[in-house]
């Protein structure tokens, strides 16, 4: 086990550029075109030539493991109070109170060092309730009925879609493709109520996460259900669920005992999926165990945006509640998605990190909110 990780690691120190090259591209705002798009989005966009390898940083004292339960699943208080606001036909998430504590962000054996994953460092979360699973498609349908709310690809009219899942007759209709990473493409009419463009519909998925939703419209779903998103403290501080130093929320073997932990690719991307996993795109909320804080597809299934602006250099300093960088042109987002594999997007770690602008979407792109303890 030991062996193969180590040979990953050789493997992904040497093929960074790929990495850049292939991930980065993957989405960007509907508001732009392709060709815009293909020219502003160099591997300084990825952090490529800011890249810093923080090796063998001193993170200080071993940590107390005072975790006897830091997650209070389900916890009564902050559902009930819930149930005061939105009714009786509350549709949000329950949450899991997350006690504060220290943990240890980042990793100093980054899978991806560009992405700016390390160093590995001590940092400090206060309490916070978590919502168990990724937004629905049905929870967002709830707040859209409620709010009017028009998404941004809805207004920009169109969203990035996953070439595999495109019908061959809307694939030949689509003459715009990106170079770099050709299997997404700008699909027409593509947003969170037809996921694979017109003609697709969510009413056979409505208890898969929400697609093609900008950090903007997450923010406003989060706000409507008076919670916000999660900083990627918090956010990864929820995924680690009290482990040190592990890739996964579960360990560090992909596959415990033979089981699929996420939903993620199997096969050879992007040409074959195997779907060993029972899924080729997303996968209904919760179809897979959850980490021991109780939150499910923390990685895997869809890519989660976070509160913070997207930055690759870290401090090895102790940090109280990090927000990220004051200012910035993409947000965090964290977890991977049911598109990533080993050899094209190792990012279904905790650790892992990738980002897009505030007003981006795609077919693997969602969320989940937090709020603190009232
Ligand atoms: C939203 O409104 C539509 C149309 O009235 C309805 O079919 C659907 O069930 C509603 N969804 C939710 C979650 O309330
Ligand atoms: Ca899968
Ligand atoms: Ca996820």
């Amino acid at each position: 086990m030991l062996f193969v990780s180590c040979l990953f690691f050789v493997y992904f120190q040497l093929w960074v550029p790929v990495y850049c090259d292939t991930e980065q591209l993957g989405f960007f705002s509907g508001s732009k075109s392709p060709g815009q798009v293909a020219k502003e989005t160099g591997s300084s966009s990825c952090g490529c030539d800011a890249l810093k390898r923080d090796a063998g940083v001193d993170v200080g004292e071993e940590l107390s493991p005072h975790l006897e339960d830091p997650a209070e699943k389900y916890s009564k208080a902050a559902n009930e109070e819930n149930v005061e606001h939105h009714g009786e036909q509350d549709i949000r998430s329950k949450m899991v109170l997350l006690k504060s504590s220290w943990f240890f962000m980042g990793t100093d054996n980054p899978g991806i060092p560009p992405d700016g994953e390390g160093p590995q460092r001590r940092v400090w979360v206060d309490s916070f309730y978590i919502e168990q699973h990724e937004v629905t498609n049905r929870q967002f349908q709830h707040f859209v009925n409620q709010t009017l709310y028009v998404t941004e690809a809805e207004r920009f009219g169109d969203s990035f879609v996953f070439e595999e899942l495109l019908t061959e007759e809307l694939k030949s209709k689509i003459l715009q493709a990106v170079a770099a990473a050709p299997w997404w493409l700008p699909v027409k009419g593509a947003n969170w109520r037809h996921p694979e463009g017109p003609g697709s519909t969510i009413s056979d998925r409505l208890d898969h996460p929400v697609l093609h939703v900008s950090w903007n419209d997450a923010q406003a779903y989060c706000k409507w259900a008076q919670r916000r998103l999660p900083t990627e403290a918090e956010w990864e501080y929820a995924c680690r669920a009290g482990l040190q130093d592990r890739l996964y929320p579960w360990g560090n073997k992909l596959l415990p005992k033979g089981q699929h932990y996420a939903n993620l690719w199997q096969g050879d991307f992007p040409t074959t999926n195997t779907a060993d996993d029972g899924y080729i795109g997303t996968s209904p909320v919760m179809s897979f165990p959850a980490n021991s804080f109780g939150l499910y597809d923390m990685v895997g299934n869809a890519w989660e945006w976070t509160a913070d602006w997207w930055n690759v250099h870290h401090t090895p300093e102790d940090k109280h509640n990090p927000t990220g960088p004051a200012t910035g042109t993409d947000r965090v987002k964290k977890g991977g998605s049911y598109m990533c594999h080993k050899s094209y997007c190792y990012r279904y770690r905790c650790a892992a990190r990738s980002q897009n602008t505030p007003d981006s979407s795609a077919s693997n792109l969602g969320f989940r909110c937090v709020v603190n303890p009232s």
